[in-house]
């Protein structure tokens, strides 16, 4: 049976700045955290970096031309906080902001709606060197640079993001080290959680301040999916104590105003979490149009024994005891990732019974798989559509149980850098031959284009 998406919901696709734009070095761009991280030997798969990435910077244009001949309604990038205000402090730069200006022209030049993310892990270097977001300045700065996104483009932006995922940037990023900084420290990883909590509060004030009053504000969370492998009580504890670092970490301050008790209880090993400050929680808890929710795959949870401790200790959940990871059975992505459409499900109606009035869009979702061109150049890629159309039917579900879904973007638009992955995972509907730049739209970019022209599902 095919199925109609309510009128208005906002079909798009996704990138990030770091992963497409390549022109690491051009128009006053200074190094990211990123372009550190990358360029020190070991630390990303073959020594890939942004370098040239998709080389976007160049082929804004053809790309913009592209999403719309694919029918797209929006489309979500985040800016390079080093490109627009290199440093990470003082004046913008006018290269930088043009190329954004010039995006956003083209895209509603064709119809697209532009839906911007200030932070997508790009932190400017001389931040990190400042000590990075385990410090509270870094939240300050950040501030500060959302209110000349926002005098800069607010004319012409009316949905605004303040962070991708800050539960990557803090506990990868400080946490497991696999992430830029690829600092490896419990401690800064919970510092990072907290500055990055009020940089998105500081963060949307600074928009609220600058922007008309259409503009809308909200954050992007990848809140994680935890199921307990049993319902034995040690089971469904290690479920809890990884839901309050993977999820309620974010969720609870940014949405209610508190850090959740058993999370501050569960790592009081680590800190007693004096880095918030009195009137910190009014700050992080700001009010949001939406949020956004970015899900790929669930994680299933039992206690852990002794043999788990070793394990544990350099995994991203600092303090949260011996808890043992299991693979679900059943079809995997090329990142090793169990499909599981079930779980956005469960995500989108547990935000809507927790967040009631809260609309909701899916800000990410999608999947890798091994791509390859055939003899004619054609891409086939039979997996990512039954991946997206049982994605897009548990949206559908969600939709019907009530949960105030607003628009989905797929990630990716194009095959890009995958951070500690480089180039060796495909996430795009558009294949990209990265020698030639040549732009390839897989049969699955055909599918969604035809989902996002008519706002119907067809059935599979
Ligand atoms: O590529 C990333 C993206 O930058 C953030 N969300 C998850 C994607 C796939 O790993």
């Amino acid at each position: 049976m095919t199925v109609n998406f309510p009128p208005g919901f906002l079909w798009g696709a996704a990138t990030a700045a770091y992963q497409i734009e390549g022109a690491a070095r051009e128009d006053g761009r200074t190094p990211s955290i990123w372009d550190t991280f990358s360029h020190t030997p070991g630390r990303t798969l073959g020594g890939d970096t942004g370098d040239i990435a998709t080389d976007h910077y160049h082929r804004r244009a053809e790309d913009v031309r592209l999403m719309a001949g694919l029918g797209l309604g929006a489309y979500r990038f985040s800016v390079s906080w080093p490109r627009v205000q290199p440093g990470g402090r003082g004046h913008a730069s006018q290269p930088g902001l043009d190329f954004y200006r010039a995006l956003v022209d083209d895209l509603l030049d064709h119809g697209i709606r532009p839906v911007l993310t200030l932070y997508h892990w790009d932190l400017p270097q001389e931040l990190e060197t400042a000590g990075g977001w385990p410090e509270r300045g870094t939240a300050h700065r950040f501030a500060d640079y959302a209110h000349l996104v926002a005098e800069a483009l607010g004319d012409r932006v009316e949905l605004w993001t303040t962070l991708n995922e800050p539960w990557c940037s803090a506990f990868l990023g400080y946490g497991t080290g696999v992430h830029a900084p690829g600092r490896r420290d419990d401690l800064a990883a919970l510092r990072a959680a907290h500055h990055l909590n009020l940089a998105h509060g500081l963060g949307a004030q600074a928009l609220r301040a600058a922007l008309p009053s259409t503009a809308q504000v909200s954050v992007t969370l990848n809140s994680a999916v935890v199921r307990a492998r049993t319902d034995a009580p040690e089971d469904l504890d290690a479920r809890r104590r990884v839901d309050a670092l993977g999820t309620r970490i974010f969720t609870e301050p940014m949405l209610r105003g508190a850090y959740p008790e058993d999370l501050i209880a569960d790592t009081a090993g680590i800190t007693d979490w004096s880095f918030a400050h009195d009137g910190d929680a009014d700050v992080i808890r700001h009010p949001l149009d939406s949020l956004g929710i970015n899900y790929y795959t669930p994680t299933v949870v039992s206690a852990g024994t002794d043999n788990d401790r070793s394990r544990t200790d350099r995994l991203p959940w600092p303090d949260s005891g011996i808890v043992a990871f299991h693979q679900p059975p059943g079809k995997r992505t090329a990142m090793d990732w169990s499909v599981d459409p079930t779980g956005l499900h469960e995500l989108l109606t547990r935000c809507a019974r927790e967040f009631p009035g809260l609309p909701l869009v899916v800000t990410e979702n999608g999947a890798a798989y091994d791509d390859k061109p055939d003899g004619s150049g054609a891409v086939h890629d039979p997996e990512r559509i039954a991946y997206l159309h049982a994605h897009l039917d548990a949206v559908r579900r969600a939709l019907a149980d009530g949960a105030d879904v607003r628009g989905y973007f797929l990630w990716s638009l194009l095959d890009n850098f995958e951070w500690a992955y480089g180039y060796s995972k495909r996430f795009g509907m558009v294949y990209v031959d990265y020698a030639t730049q040549t732009r390839t739209p897989k049969s699955s970019a055909h599918w969604y284009a035809q989902v996002a022209r008519t706002g119907q599902l067809p059935p599979y």
